[in-house]
């Protein structure tokens, strides 16, 4: 069966080098702090490093029972039996990834703009992430930033679970959160790169 998830308060984990912590402890301290959802998101260029770099987060996302997703790539998210997988466009297509996860896996899409919502088979996802809705310097190829009123568009024209991402903090986050009836969180730096990733994730809640 699928796993249910929870998209409030979506950690997307960043390159150790811009985590203030070690990766492991900004999970658990963000877990603490309220994170529903943990996205694995590596720029290792190496399978088995990027398998050996998740395996403690995938324990910590089991032990607190928070869904555990990777990032782009689906044989390490098979590898490590992961809840789920995040595609974008440029990945394999929801269709590929389905056929190749089945039924029982949450599979996650990005899209950066209405035609991509609209060209979106809602069958075949489980949520949309939705971004950049503001800029941002983690992802150095991101599409331009949608803003709250791009945000607003694209949510109304799912009927699919939504969660922001980019740029996203707690300066914004409820204008975010305003932005569409059921709008989720997801953020990289605002916790990775937090002194304190368990304030940092209690202050987007
Ligand atoms: N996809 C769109 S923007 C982004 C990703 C992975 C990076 C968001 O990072 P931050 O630090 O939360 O702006």
């Amino acid at each position: 069966m699928k796993p249910s998830f929870d998209l409030n308060l979506y950690l997307v984990t960043d390159v150790p080098a811009r985590c203030t912590l070690p990766l492991a402890e900004t999970v658990e301290a963000a877990i603490a702090g309220g994170v529903s959802i943990v996205q694995y998101r590596s720029e290792q260029p190496y399978g088995g490093a990027a398998y050996r770099e998740a395996l403690p987060i995938v324990e910590i996302c089991r032990k607190n029972g928070v869904p555990f997703i990777v990032n782009d790539r689906i044989d390490l998210a098979l590898a490590l039996d992961a809840d789920g997988v995040h595609i974008g466009q440029r990945d394999f297509p929801p269709a590929i990834a389905r056929r190749i996860l089945g039924p029982d896996k949450i599979i996650g899409f990005s899209c950066s703009n209405l035609e991509e919502v609209r060209a979106t088979d809602e069958s075949l996802v489980d949520y949309l992430g939705l971004g950049p809705a503001f800029p941002t310097q983690t992802k150095t190829d991101a599409a331009p930033a949608m803003g709250l009123d791009g945000l607003a568009v694209c949510a109304a024209a799912t009927s699919l679970p939504v969660v922001a991402i980019g740029g996203i903090n707690a300066a914004n986050a409820s204008a975010v959160r305003a932005s569409g009836p059921h709008i989720g969180l997801a953020v990289v730096s605002a916790i990775c790169a937090a002194s304190d990733p368990r304030r940092a994730a209690e202050s987007l809640r």
